[in-house]
């Protein structure tokens, strides 16, 4: 049995109690399509009602911690040193449609770093949970990022820039390059869980642009603690910063920033 810390039984519990009324708002969401009004409206009053719990909960375990929210923005607290980075509903377009690919995911930044992560599909009951040199976890499991070397045995997973955003013609670049030497390119709609996805070896890399640090600052530690790398498309730690991420195992990534770097020109 694995000796879980107080700090990520209190995110997982945040998770798992948040998780709760979103499955029962998902129930709803089939007979809402049908209905002239769309489920739109209702999608961000379940988002909205998660993020409530996540940062109540959370406020209660942890009283001066600040937070990063999707929804609410940024909240200062007390404890400088510690801020969690939520995001009540990662993969919003699929819950929307119906589709159970998406989670919860909470962050924890201590002094500047990213320290612990844990992202929860509920539908799944998938807790992906990590802390900074304690390794990751998915429920009871140890991961490990994938071990494939060659690009041309590998799945890769990235995030497709949406409706009104910049980037399509760049993102079919780098596209068409990745497409023509890889296994398979999946668009899952939810950047936290493809992390996780990394760092549990179902996924050999993913990478994507324009993405925000609560999609991605969970995933992040994820990656690391399964062994794999992660850094913005020039290399470097920025990624919370720029939205630019590519995330692989240990042989990949190299290989994969090479490659998007030729696409892009
Ligand atoms: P979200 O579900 O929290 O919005 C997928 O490429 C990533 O982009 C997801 O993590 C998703 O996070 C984010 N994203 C933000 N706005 C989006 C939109 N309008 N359509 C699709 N994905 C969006
Ligand atoms: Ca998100």
């Amino acid at each position: 049995m694995i000796v879980r810390s107080a700090l990520l039984n209190v995110m997982m519990g945040a998770a798992r109690k948040a998780a709760r009324n979103l499955v029962r708002d998902y129930g709803e969401i089939e007979q809402l399509q049908v209905s002239k009004k769309g489920p739109a409206d209702f999608v961000s009053s379940a988002d909205t009602k998660a993020e409530k719990t996540l940062r109540a909960e959370l406020k209660k375990a942890r009283p001066g911690f600040g937070f990063l929210l999707e929804e609410g923005g940024e909240i200062a607290g007390d404890d400088k040193s510690h801020r969690w980075i939520i995001d009540p509903i990662d993969g919003t377009t699929n819950f929307l449609h119906g589709i159970p690919n998406f989670c919860i995911s909470i962050a924890l930044e201590r002094d500047g770093e990213l320290h612990a992560g844990v992202i929860y599909q509920p539908l799944g009951d998938e807790m992906f949970h990590a802390e900074k040199g304690a390794g990751a976890f998915l429920n009871e499991h140890r991961l490990r990022v994938s071990a494939r070397r060659k690009l041309e045995d590998c799945v890769i997973a990235t995030g497709i820039p949406f409706l009104g955003r910049p980037g399509h013609e760049v993102f079919l670049k780098e596209l068409g390059a990745v497409m023509a030497q890889v296994a398979g390119v999946r668009r899952f709609g939810s950047a936290a869980l493809d992390l996780a996805y990394v760092a549990a070896g179902r996924c050999d890399a993913y990478w994507e642009t324009g993405i925000k640090p609560w999609d991605i600052a969970a995933g992040i530690v994820l990656v690391k603690e399964a062994g794999g790398y992660v850094t913005d498309f020039k290399g470097g730690s920025k990624m919370l910063d720029n939205g630019e991420i590519v995330a692989a195992n240990d042989h990949l990534h190299q290989p994969m920033l090479k490659l998007l770097k030729s696409a892009r020109g």
